[in-house]
């Protein structure tokens, strides 16, 4: 007689007895086949899993419960069981409440269609999450797995999410701050390591006198405490014959992207006005720029991004495109195309065009003037990395001027008391485990 199918639908990251319970007792209903949640998947509510799919899949396919592994490539069941019609599904009974209540609702409607049964063994107790959490933070922040992480965040999530950091604690709001809209998990995904914000920290104009070897000091601060991938912001790269050093630290520290921008001479920032004096590279000189970083790199998932100053600079729309084209041809991996309008319109524009060609790469937006552009609108024009480049920095800074005014006035720190936090939150903020 034909056995009955079971699907089971998960993650298995770590694979601990908490899923062998689950697939055992699927095993007894009948022939198991898995559906593994892709990269995709997992990345629509909650973080990137530490291993990629082909890697999960090669575990739980050898696992002697297992007859069989499908990709599932959304949270929801729906459409694989449909697929299979199989006459259980069987999952912990963790998932009645939290976010994924809505989706068991609708695994159930669906078996009821053919009389299909759900099956909800107790959820396996004391398996420690929080340990294999801290384990899994530590392997996260191994250099190779950080370094590849911003690529697989491209390849699994609609836009990657970056957030300018200035030091650890900047890093450490970006690593841990998460809040739940709609039932998925919203976070930063990346830092970027500005050269304005990075300089003004550091008391010292945007304009390369923080040199690289003082910039990488503070990124190695920020990796210390954090998982998350960094993307550096290395201005026009400096000379070309010490590229290949500049990489080669970047890649030792976990850094997992380089942006170089198209300008020379003595560096300006990009949203200063008057751009009086600042130049242009010859296109075919930068993307010699674009070629070293790709010869200099140990590892492809070390992604050079070549940034376009042209609407910067007034050259309008021709000559961005005709240099994304180049850049593109010399290696590289992505594009952010500059702007200090109020509106995104120039982007865009810049978008529409360049995704015709052949040569198209995804793009990369720093909204820092049209702040007012939502993500959805960005992903829409076919952006796939937003970097918010210097708020943390701009909001760190009235906060500690204006107390720092009320306490010269008042001649005494009390009344600064209720705009600053209590010492103990700072203390448990920095935890010494
Ligand atoms: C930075 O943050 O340093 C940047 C972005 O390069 S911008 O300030 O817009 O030039
Ligand atoms: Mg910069």
């Amino acid at each position: 007689m034909k056995k009955k199918l079971v699907y089971v639908g998960m993650a298995a990251d770590f694979l601990h007895r908490g899923h062998i319970n689950i697939l055992k007792t699927a095993s007894s209903y009948g022939d198991v086949i898995v559906g593994l949640l892709t990269d995709q998947a997992i990345a629509s509510y909650k973080k990137l899993p530490y291993l990629s799919y082909e890697k999960r899949k090669i575990v739980i396919e050898n696992l002697r419960y297992v007859k069989k592994v499908i990709p599932q490539t959304t949270l929801d069941y729906v459409e694989n069981l449909n697929l299979i019609k199989p006459q259980f599904v069987v999952h912990g009974n963790d998932w009645k409440t939290g976010i994924q209540k809505k989706t068991r609702q609708r695994v159930i409607t669906a078996l009821n269609k053919w009389s299909g049964q759900l099956i909800e063994p107790k959820y396996t107790e004391n398996i420690s999450s929080s340990l294999i959490k801290k384990e899994l933070s530590n392997i996260m922040s191994e250099t190779d797995n950080r370094v590849s992480r911003l690529k697989r965040l491209m390849n699994s999530k609609k836009i990657v999410r970056v957030l300018e950091s200035h030091n650890s604690l900047t890093g450490l709001i970006i690593e841990k701050l998460n809040i739940n809209k709609k039932n998925k998990i919203h976070e930063f995904d990346a830092m970027w390591s500005s050269s304005l914000t990075d300089s003004a920290t550091k008391g010292k104009p945007d304009n390369s006198s923080v040199d690289f070897s003082s910039r990488i000091l503070s990124l190695n601060d920020m990796m210390d405490v954090t998982s998350k991938p960094l993307i550096f912001d290395a201005d026009n790269g400096g000379q070309i014959e010490h590229l290949s050093f500049l990489v080669r630290s970047l890649e030792r520290s976990g850094v997992s992207a380089i942006i170089m921008e198209d300008k020379i001479g003595l560096k300006k920032n990009s949203l200063f006005k008057n751009q009086k004096g600042t130049k242009q590279d010859n296109p075919k000189l930068f993307a010699k720029k674009i070629s070293k970083i790709c010869q200099s790199r140990l590892s492809k998932d070390f992604l050079a991004i070549a940034r376009i100053e042209s609407f910067i600079l007034g050259k309008g729309l021709k000559d961005a495109l005709k240099r994304a084209e180049i850049y593109s041809k010399a290696g590289a991996d992505a594009i952010l195309i500059h702007s200090k309008e109020k509106k995104p319109n120039e982007i865009f524009s810049f978008a529409k065009e360049f995704i015709k060609s052949k040569s198209f790469k995804p793009l990369v937006a720093v909204p820092s003037t049209y702040s007012s552009v939502y993500e959805r609108d960005l992903i829409k024009n076919g952006f796939k990395i937003v970097i918010y480049a210097n708020q943390l920095l701009r909001a760190a800074y009235p906060s500690m001027m204006s107390v720092a005014k009320i306490i010269l006035e008042k001649e005494r720190a009390f009344e600064a008391d209720k705009k600053i936090i209590p010492i103990n939150e700072i203390i448990n903020l920095i935890k010494n485990d």
